[in-house]
């Protein structure tokens, strides 16, 4: 006997190729609606910290699209968490805590969360949570401090910032709508 979860997930994995358009470059990978499925899928895939750079996960709800251009993302944003100096094993835990408070439905407004993104970069690794409406202030919000208070992140590390401005704009252009 397995345990349902509220929603169907689909995770997808972006490997950077010059070749292939940002499009191309999504795979979905597989998606689960049971959480001793969702823990097979996590115990067979590698961990963020051991993707090449350039890579991204997203866990999505099932038909959303990890995209700006989805009809359910585009008129809204994502909370982006920049993650300074961490081991693998901390980065690694706050990709699984967020995707602990995605499945499990661990905050208010769930009709709200889209699905979240980790960008393994560089400079800094980001781990998102993306949002359907940019100007439901006080869904975000309070989305925004939940996410603070479970994660247990530092002041001044939570952005607000709408698809409508990253699309036009370099991410380090993109002016947050809301910092927490
Ligand atoms: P990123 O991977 O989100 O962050 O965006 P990064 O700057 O830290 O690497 C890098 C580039 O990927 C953007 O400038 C876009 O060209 C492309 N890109 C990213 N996202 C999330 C999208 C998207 O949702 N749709 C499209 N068409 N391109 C995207």
């Amino acid at each position: 006997y397995k345990h349902p979860l509220e929603h169907t997930w689909t995770l997808w994995y972006l490997e950077n190729d010059r070749n292939k358009s940002w499009e191309e470059m999504q795979n979905e990978i597989t998606s689960f609606d049971m959480v001793e499925d969702f823990w097979s899928l996590y115990n067979h895939i590698k961990p963020p910290s051991e993707l090449k750079i350039g890579s991204d996960y997203s866990l999505f709800k099932k038909g959303i699209q990890p995209m700006w251009e989805d009809d359910t993302n585009k008129n809204g944003g994502r909370w982006v968490i920049s993650i300074g100096r961490c081991s693998h094993m901390e980065l690694d835990k706050l990709w699984l805590d967020v995707l602990l408070i995605l499945i499990g439905e661990a905050v208010h407004y769930t009709d709200e969360i889209c699905g979240a993104v980790i960008n393994l970069r560089s400079k800094t690794n980001k781990i998102s949570i993306w949002t359907a409406n940019g100007q439901n202030e006080l869904a975000l919000m309070e989305i925004g401090h939940k996410l603070l208070i479970l994660l247990g992140l530092p002041p001044n590390n939570l952005q607000y910032q709408l698809h409508k401005d990253s699309m036009c704009k370099q991410a380090s252009l993109v002016k947050a709508a809301y910092i927490l």
